[in-house]
């Protein structure tokens, strides 16, 4: 009867004209029914918040216009699709780029001026989307881009936090957190898929029944369950009819469970439980590199997981018979180790609920899976405690163990006979009280392709971290260097230098960033110079504006702006660029007459909760940076300042406006780094270490156009092993002392001489763990190069220039590219009108 119904609406709509139009005309029209039909409101009473959504009503319209198109498209071809797992997006705003990638905002802009609406106004109206932490959340928004972009069929999955990643204030110089209530406002973006929510089992323990053969099979019994509520978020192909969507799943407590409590009397129970279930996706972790072994942690990373699989194989037996064709029709890509519960998951759905072989499971596992590895910190690296996976995911753990034995006595045997050592060293399973889960091995062990994000990140992962897993899996280890997507970090956030590129290269660099090259003969070009640097002035200006409302620090816009804008870790070193403001300002108070290169330091970065010495690097920041801005002896030479709550939406004014990126690692360090290609991309000018992609900037670049300084992996290493000692260097360089003296000092803290002693003890008695004070003295040199490069502002101005010319390598369409090519066997799949 259903069929009969729907077969009939058909033939009623059947000749229905859904065409919608693309002009301001319609546009207007359609904005202002959503204003009147959707939010029931009258033009008069309607404030910044109903035009905004109303407008992105009007043009979610368009998107899903085409989105349906899309998705019947790769549902006839039944098409093979890639499946991007991970536990953080950040997505930032989404109305302007959404309006570029649809061809709308010339329009939408024209339809709000006659409406007599201000554009600026309604589009920062808009709250990010900040669920995720740092460059990896980041980077997979950058892929959901170009995957559309490139029209290659793929979903993203995740969690649908309640709360994105905190938003930061401070007061006193001291960092406050505040929850980020991202719904609050409402989103217009976000589609309610209750059609496809998916019940979850977790908890619970393993029985064993006979079958009818007699054997023994293990039940998963007593479990709770959860219920996983889909919401889709269009991600729109720039210039393309691709819109793929991102899929965050929402806890829900089972309806079920509530009743039966309900009905034993337990109306308290019944609601209490209901809220534990909904606790799930109540938060993001606010750790970006450090794992707290949390009971709830490993829950969200389950049931999202779970969520996803039950999803992706429902959308397959759509479409097919039987498992022979799930490897051809599935990609699944593990971002980082935070979803590699998806293994024992899927083998468990395929041995326990599909009763297939283990050996049958496993190949199919094995060729689905990839795994990107995202860092070397030995502290990010996943590891579950075997009593907390117990009680969580009894029957998965059993699973894990399985995997093991497997593992160790079929594979690791084989190739080191009777190597009981090299069995400990690779076991999925750590040894010790508890014993440990080892996430990456897992991921490493089931994974048909495992990647790093940079050509050293990757050398390093294969030389140290997996060394005996690449000798064992040769082939299996791969880089992808990572990229970023030109259409928010270039065409949206810099309208005026995307023109004068285009002028010059052509339109359709977005899609083809290589076409930068073409900017490279313009470099000596006077007339050029001066447009180009006249962009970066009025972006300086525009940012100025900004810092003198969130800090209120007048800056000069002719001064040299210098930026270190991401999250604050000892590794990423911002008490190194600490440590040369206070050799600046030293040097004003010194030699007050001596002419210096007038500077902005900026810097944006927040710090996980429960960090305290990076929470001291910021108050330390903070403390210096109102001194140095209160002295009169100082004036314009020297400003510093820490802008709050810094995020993607942020990033997208400072990143147009900066002269200098500070991209200082400890080499070995960073994985990659993204926000260095987004900076040089936009013509600032890197002083960085040899680490993560800051190497293959500067083949791209060329050594003359970047200021590298510091000691290498290697020389790192060397030091550590021959015993490095911060005093030796402190006591050697007399700037060097008297700068961290000057920390101990009440100068930057009346009254508390001892505030800034955490920061000042980490470099000395703490040992210095990220070779800060080793490094003091060359990026001290390199600093003076970047003055004396200033002071010439026509070479500054070439060297800008080739900086942006040279990046078109790391448009994360090259990365996805590749991705593509080498790990999915995903062909694009163009959409037609
Ligand atoms: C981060 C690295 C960065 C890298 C991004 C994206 C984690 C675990 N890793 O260097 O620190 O650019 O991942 O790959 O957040």
């Amino acid at each position: 009867a259903k069929k009969a119904a729907s077969k009939a609406a058909k033939k009623k709509t059947k000749g229905f004209n859904f065409d919608i139009g693309y002009d301001a005309e319609s546009l207007k029209t359609s904005i202002l029914n959503h204003l009147r039909f959707s939010l029931a409101r009258d033009v008069k009473g309607a404030t910044t918040r109903d035009w905004w959504l109303a407008t992105c009503y009007a043009v979610k319209d368009r998107i899903l216009d085409r989105y349906m198109k899309t998705q019947a498209k790769h549902n006839n071809e039944n098409t093979r699709r890639v499946y991007y797992l991970s536990l953080e997006y950040l997505m930032g705003r989404l109305m302007e780029n959404n309006l570029v990638s649809a061809g709308v905002y010339d329009v939408t802009r024209e339809a709000l001026e006659e409406l007599g609406q201000d554009f600026d106004d309604i589009i920062n109206e808009e709250v990010d989307m900040g669920l995720g932490n740092g460059g990896l959340g980041r980077l997979a928004a950058c892929f959901l881009d170009s995957l559309a972009t490139l029209e290659y069929p793929a979903i993203g999955y995740g969690i649908h936090y309640e709360f994105g990643l905190f938003r930061q204030e401070f007061v006193n110089g001291h960092q406050v957190e505040h929850p980020d209530n991202w719904l609050q406002k409402g989103t217009p973006w976000q589609i309610n898929r209750p059609e496809y929510q998916v019940e979850v089992p977790i908890y619970g323990h393993v029985e064993y029944h006979f079958n009818s053969k007699g054997d023994w099979y293990p039940l998963w019994v007593n479990t709770q369950s959860i219920i996983g509520m889909p919401w889709d978020i269009p991600i729109v192909g720039y210039g393309a009819n691709t819109v793929n969507f991102l899929r965050l799943w929402e806890s829900r407590a089972s309806n079920e469970f509530d009743l039966e409590a309900f009905n034993r009397g337990g109306y308290t129970e019944a609601v209490r439980d209901k809220a534990v279930s909904e606790t799930i996706s109540k938060v993001l972790y606010p750790n970006d590199k450090s794992e707290s072994g949390k009971e709830l942690r490993l829950v969200q990373q389950y049931f999202f997981v779970a969520c996803s699989l039950h999803d992706i194989i429902r959308r397959y037996k759509n479409l097919n018979e039987g498992w022979g064709d799930f490897p051809s029709k599935v990609a699944v890509q593990l971002n980082d180790t935070h979803p590699a519960i998806a293994v024992p998951e899927l083998m468990r759905i395929l041995v326990d609920e599909e009763e297939m072989d283990w050996d049958d499971a496993w190949a199919i596992c094995r060729n689905v899976f990839g795994y990107t590895n995202h860092t070397l910190l030995p502290e990010a690296l996943e590891k579950w405690s075997v009593p907390l996976f117990q009680k969580v995911l009894p029957r998965h753990l059993q699973i894990i163990f399985e995997i093991n034995r497997r593992f160790l006595e079929d594979e690791v045997e084989a190739h080191w006979p009777g190597d009981n050592s090299k069995k400990s060293a690779l076991s999925i399973i750590e040894e010790g009280h508890p014993k440990m889960v080892r996430m990456a091995y897992l991921a490493v062990v089931a994974s048909n392709s495992i990647n790093g994000v940079a050509a050293l990140h990757t050398e390093l992962l294969k030389k140290n971290l997996f060394h005996d897993f690449d000798e064992l899996y040769p082939g299996r280890f791969n880089n992808k260097t990572n990229g970023i997507t030109p259409r928010r970090f270039l065409k949206v956030c810099n309208p005026a230098l995307s023109e004068l590129i285009a002028e010059k290269v052509g339109e359709d660099w977005p899609t083809n960033l290589d076409k930068l090259t073409g900017l490279a003969k313009f470099a000596d070009d006077k007339a050029f110079q001066k447009r180009f640097m006249q962009i970066k002035r009025d972006n300086k200006v525009r940012l100025a504006a900004t810092i003198e409302v969130l800090c209120g620090v007048t800056v000069n816009p002719d001064a040299l702006f210098d930026v270190q804008i991401k999250r604050l870790h000892e590794y990423k070193r911002q008490h190194l660029l600490l440590l040369h403001i206070l050799a600046r300002y030293r040097e004003i108070l010194h030699n007050p007459d001596k002419p210096i290169v007038p500077r902005v330091i900026i810097f944006g970065a927040k710090a996980a909760p429960g960090y305290d010495l990076a929470k001291n690097i910021i108050l330390a920041i903070n403390k210096i940076g109102k001194t140095i801005n209160e002295d009169p002896r100082v004036g314009d030479k020297l400003k510093v300042v820490f802008l709050p709550n810094y995020r993607v939406s942020l990033a997208e004014q400072i990143v147009p406006a900066a002269d200098l990126s500070e991209q200082i690692s400890t080499a070995g360090k960073e994985a990659s780094g993204t926000g260095n290609m987004k900076l040089s991309l936009n013509g600032a000018l890197t002083i960085g270490t040899l680490d993560g992609a800051n190497v293959e900037i500067k083949e791209e670049v060329g050594d003359e156009n970047i200021f590298i300084f510091g000691m290498t992996v290697d020389e790192v290493e060397k030091l550590r092993s021959s015993g490095y000692n911060p005093w030796d260097f402190y006591n050697e360089n007399p700037e060097l002392k008297a700068i961290v003296d000057w920390m101990a000092s009440d100068t930057f803290t009346p009254g508390e001489p001892f505030a800034l002693e955490p920061v000042r003890r980490s470099l000395l008695d703490g040992g210095d763990p990220f070779f800060v004070l080793a490094d003091y003295a060359a990026y001290a040199e390199a600093q003076k190069k970047v003055d004396e490069c200033f002071l010439d502002q026509e070479r500054w101005a070439r060297m800008a220039i080739l900086n942006s010319a040279h990046m078109g390598k790391f448009s994360s369409d090259r990365t996805i590219h590749e991705y593509a090519r080498d790990i999915w066997k995903l062909e694009s799949l163009p959409v037609e009108k």
